[in-house]
């Protein structure tokens, strides 16, 4: 079996709820879609998203330079095929767009050996368990009172027993009266995670940690530029509270680093930001060699799958908003039911989309809508 042809495509679509953290407002997800064929009629797809910029020159990268490299080949071969196509992209940096360019590809590529094996996806890639416990999660920084409370006691009336919410307002008093008055309505036995979207320096962190220990969080996210891997240790020791931090990290050396410099609790490797299954495993299993459990941010659809396949997988990510099936994208819904997820029982990751739901966000051209994320 050869790859025979490679299309990729470009969608902006507005999330189904306002996305607002301590650092960014989201007006539209792109999301780019790679549909992968072989000579014998397979096809496999493979998407990654941004946050509204870049969209078109992954779609690029994907269209006109790294299909030159993968049509001809077996898709069988796909370290060889990743391992390729990292080689190529390598000059043009090592992490960002390279990555969710290689992404597409490589989930399609996954997509289809799946499919040929009869497996869902999370079998072939090692199936450790069947279903997966979910948080809510809230991008809702610019919620309080009772709009927050409402979104928060949504996820628990659904039956979700872990649930994230933003922290990082300017006045800290702000958070510490956000933060308590969720744990005032879910109680003690609800896990409540809390995400600073990079917000922080090292010196803050601590002392806002301090300030939310009291409501015993879950884990802590991202409380610093995810660069700063020394800040993050430093964090890490003085907070009490575990570091969850991954999502703005690519590569596994990274990740590697992180883990070596005690920067890190709760791995959180973003499959598409990392490049792949084919990547997202070697971080997974990297995590697991040092006794971290795995978390992978956002793509609720793919993650499944990934958490399913590996023995530390902890928890997945359900963004309010933010799943395919919120965007009304997919043919075949693929929701949280009462806290947890089973990856879907068809061969491959099982995420069928629904061509005539996509064609009205399609940018063929240039994007004429792009507003600033910064609020
Ligand atoms: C987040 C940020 C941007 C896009 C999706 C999700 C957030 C999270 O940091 O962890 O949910
Ligand atoms: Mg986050």
């Amino acid at each position: 079996m050869r790859i025979a042809n490679i299309e990729a495509k470009l969608y902006r679509i507005p999330p189904a709820a306002e996305i607002i953290d301590s650092i960014q407002r989201i007006s539209h997800w792109e999301f780019i879609l790679t549909t992968v064929t072989t000579d014998t009629g397979m096809t496999g797809t493979g998407h990654c998203y941004t946050l509204g910029i870049g969209g078109t020159a992954v779609r690029e990268l994907v269209q006109t330079y790294l299909a030159h490299f993968v049509v001809g080949e077996d898709p069988q071969n796909i370290e060889r095929i990743w391992n390729r196509c990292w080689w190529e992209l390598h000059a043009l940096g090592s992490a960002g767009m390279s990555r969710f360019a290689l992404a597409t590809i490589d989930i399609a590529l996954w997509d289809i050996l799946a499919k040929q094996a009869d497996l869902p996806l999370y079998r072939l890639l090692g199936g450790s368990r069947d279903r997966i416990p979910a948080y809510g999660s809230g991008i809702n920084m610019h919620l309080d009172g009772e709009p927050l409370l409402q979104q928060m006691g949504g996820f628990l009336a659904k039956g979700y027993r872990a649930m994230k919410m933003k922290v990082g307002r300017d006045n800290p008093e702000e958070d510490i009266q956000r933060v308590g008055a969720v744990r005032k309505l879910i109680g003690p036995g609800v896990k409540l995670m809390l995400d600073a979207n990079e917000k922080w320096t090292a010196g803050e962190a601590i002392r806002r940690a301090a300030s939310l220990r009291p409501f015993d969080p879950y884990w802590l996210e991202e409380p610093i530029l995810a660069d700063d891997r020394e800040g993050h240790a430093h964090v890490r020791r003085s907070a009490g509270i575990p570091i969850a931090v991954g999502e703005t990290l690519y590569t596994r050396y990274e990740f590697a680093d992180f883990i070596r410099a005690e920067a890190v609790d709760i791995v959180q490797a973003d499959i598409t930001r990392v490049g792949g299954f084919t990547e997202w495993i070697k971080i997974a299993k990297l995590a697991e060699s040092n006794n971290r459990p795995v978390a992978p941010h956002f793509n609720l659809e793919l993650s499944v799958q990934a958490l399913c396949a590996v023995p530390n997988g902890l928890i997945l990510e359900d963004l309010q908003g933010g799943s395919l099936t919120d965007l009304g994208i997919l043919a075949e819904p693929i929701r949280v039911v009462n806290g947890e997820l089973s990856p879907p029982a068809r061969p491959g990751h099982g995420i069928v989309f629904d061509p005539a739901a996509l064609r009205r966000f399609e940018v063929t051209g240039k994007p004429t809508d792009i507003t600033p994320t910064r609020t």
